[in-house]
């Protein structure tokens, strides 16, 4: 028999016969058991592929991403194959794997309820148990289509029509089987650890116009500890979810009859907001920044200019079209509008930079699949700027930028974060403007920037802007993902496509360069990040309600009424409750809402006009007088604030 080379991870050579299995080369090396799949010259192949040339063979662990990976793959199959035999008549669509986990889509018309979930659960644990053999079988194209046909599997039917492979791969495990490209792990066995977790309804296709289709998402980890130590975050997670907090506390809604991804700012998420808003805009002034004022409309034209209508349309609302045939559309980002201000006037070398800001208000049409409370939506208001500089002034500003993030991540006490340089693909051309000098250019001057801050961080293809690349900053909630909060973007394109100039020190023009940044994000994520941080315990100077005044008995009224009008004089932002209710109940709700304070009135305060505080974790304050209290509270407000903005809070 003929014999072939196989190149080992550790670099050795092994010669075995042609047709011999990933697997058996696997138990005669006395590889680890832990091995699931293996990959040949790059590609995953399950342990049971037959080795049929000289390749390179590296092997995947079960506890590797791709070993995981696999592995939650292969739970999705065995939910699948445990939903069917549970529930006769129900069709499989697609189950991918997504982080942390997997869901599988199914045609049933009545949604599944947490009893059938925990059926579904249990039946896997039989499936998993009886250890079937999971085995990978190739037929021609119009065969798989009989045989799903035959199976009443239209979805399957539906997919298989639209591959263009003549030959495809199936999956059996016991007397079940499902389209798939694989790998998978060689038994049910190998599935121990695995949780499923919800139900939801989502279009076929992600399509609206579709179908609804029921799908459950589960969770699968190599290791029983894994998944314990992953169900505690999960619980974390949900505590601190800023859409339950969000209603909770009073702070935002969302109407169906406005319209998704439309939030609403309720008056206690407004009070957050404007300190956002003031603070930032502040601290931007202290720092160079003019604030404009720009419309959210502009015509068409102006975006066909920036470059926006070819590399971002598919995030844009369509434009509206009067009868005049002046086309308006809304802004998807506030650049072109500050080039407008930049260009209402000649400008020389010595009025650079200059950085224009504005809280700018925006619109993106995502689609519906990934708006989530106010982390992501449709209509947001940027803590935008731009700042337009000599090509020699880049480092420096980009430097000052990358210190204002770092300052403002201190007062928040965000520490959980990290820097990604965002790259272009320079193969998708639709996606990037086409001119590699620039590319190659911006890339250097933002790498010099993040040296000379010494930052550390990390490079992704795909993820710049169409104009430039861009410093990322990644905030990570509890579970450990992470999502763009602050941006700093390099870019050359705009000023070239609006002929940008100024008037250099010799008197010939030049063009200047652009840097877009955020800070604080939109309002929106910035407040969905605020909330799950602090977990909806906003530090005083944030919360929108900060003290509560509240009597013991009707007989304290007119001191608290007192103690109340002096905090709100002082500009505190104070409630009064002088509810008919018992003390411990009006201490609970005002733990409840997370107010920093509350302040007790009873006989002995008004005797000796003092206030007795107790902070929301449970502390109680010696009483004190007013103005005392009041001394504690700007102290407090001044901590938070590193003691720069003491001001605010009062
Ligand atoms: C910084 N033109 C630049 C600007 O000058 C710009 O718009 N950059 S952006 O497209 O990256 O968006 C800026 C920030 O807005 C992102 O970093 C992100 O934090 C936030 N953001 C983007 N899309 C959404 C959305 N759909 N919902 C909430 N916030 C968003
Ligand atoms: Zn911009």
């Amino acid at each position: 028999m003929k014999s072939i080379h196989v190149k080992l991870p550790d670099g050795k050579v092994t010669e075995v016969a042609s047709g011999a299995k990933v697997g058996e080369l696997a138990a005669s090396l006395g590889v680890n058991s832990n091995v699931i799949a293996a990959k040949i010259d790059g590609t995953q192949v399950d342990l049971e592929r037959a080795l049929s040339r000289d390749c390179t063979l590296d092997w995947i662990p079960l506890d590797s991403s791709e070993g995981v990976d696999i592995l939650r793959h292969s739970t999705a199959h065995l939910m699948a194959q445990a939903v069917q035999s549970l529930f006769p008549g129900t069709q499989v669509t697609i189950g991918p794997t997504i982080e942390d986990g997997f869901y599988y889509d199914f045609k049933r018309d009545a949604s599944f309820t947490p009893e059938e979930l925990q059926k579904i659960e249990d039946r896997m644990r039989e499936l998993a148990r009886s250890n079937l053999k999971v085995i990978r079988e190739e037929m021609p194209r119009q065969k798989a289509i009989q045989l799903f046909r035959k199976l009443g599997e239209e979805y399957k039917v539906a997919i298989l029509e639209e591959i263009p492979d003549e030959t495809v791969s199936l999956y059996r495990q016991g007397d079940w089987v499902d389209l798939c490209r694989g790998p998978h792990v060689p038994s049910t066995g190998v599935i121990r650890a695995f949780k499923l977790i919800s139900v939801a309804g989502a279009y076929w296709r992600g399509d609206e116009r579709n179908e609804m289709l029921q799908r459950i998402y589960g969770t699968s980890w190599p290791t029983e500890e894994a998944l314990r130590e992953y169900l505690r975050l999960l619980e974390e997670a949900k505590k601190r979810d800023h859409r339950r907090l969000g209603k909770e506390l009073g702070l935002f809604m969302v109407s169906d009859t406005i319209g998704p991804g439309l939030p609403l700012w309720l008056p206690k998420g407004a009070i957050v907001r404007s300190i956002l808003e003031r603070y930032i805009v502040d601290l931007e002034r202290s720092l160079g920044y003019e604030h404009v004022y720009t419309p959210q409309l502009a015509r068409v034209e102006l975006y066909q200019r920036s470059g926006h209508w070819d590399h971002f349309k598919d995030n844009m609302y369509p434009p509206m079209v009067f009868e005049d045939k002046e086309e308006l559309v809304l802004r998807p980002m506030n650049c072109p509008h500050h080039v407008m201000i930049y260009q209402h006037e000649l400008r020389s070398y010595r009025d650079l930079p200059l950085r224009l800001a504005e809280l700018g208000t925006m619109y993106r049409y995502e689609r519906s699949g990934v708006l989530s409370g106010l982390s992501r939506v449709r209509a947001m208001t940027l803590n935008d700027a731009h700042i337009f500089c000599l090509p020699e002034q880049i480092q420096s500003e980009t430097v000052s930028v990358l210190r204002l993030i770092e300052r403002v991540y201190r007062d928040f006490g965000f520490t959980d974060f990290w820097y990604r340089l965002s790259l272009r693909d320079a193969k998708d051309k639709g996606k990037f403007v086409d001119n590699d000098a620039m590319w190659d250019n911006a890339e250097r001057c933002l790498r010099q920037a993040l040296a000379e801050v010494g930052i550390q961080y990390k490079e992704a293809e795909g993820e710049a802007a169409y104009y430039g690349p861009k410093i990322d900053v990644q905030l990570r909630d509890v579970l450990g993902h992470s999502e763009t909060l602050s941006t700093v973007q390099l870019d050359f394109y705009l000023p070239e496509r609006f002929g940008l100039e100024y008037v250099a020190k010799d008197g010939q023009r030049r063009r200047p360069v652009m840097i877009h940044r955020g800070v604080i994000s939109t309002m929106e994520r910035m407040m969905a990040f605020l909330i799950e941080h602090y977990a909806g315990n906003f530090p005083l100077w944030l919360s929108p309600v900060q003290i509560k005044v509240m009597t013991v008995t009707d007989q304290q009224k007119d001191y608290g009424q007192k103690v109340f009008d002096k905090l709100k004089v002082g500009g505190w932002r104070v409630e009064f409750d002088d509810r008919n209710e018992k003390l411990s109940y009006k201490i609970r709700a005002a733990q409840l809402a997370k107010i920093p304070y509350a302040v007790v009135i009873g006989d002995r305060e008004v005797k000796d006009q003092t206030v007795s505080p107790r902070r929301r974790g449970g502390e109680t304050l010696k009483a004190m007088a007013v103005e005392d209290f009041v001394q504690t509270l700007k102290s407090e407000v001044a901590r938070e604030l590193g003691n720069e903005l003491s001001g605010s809070g009062g």
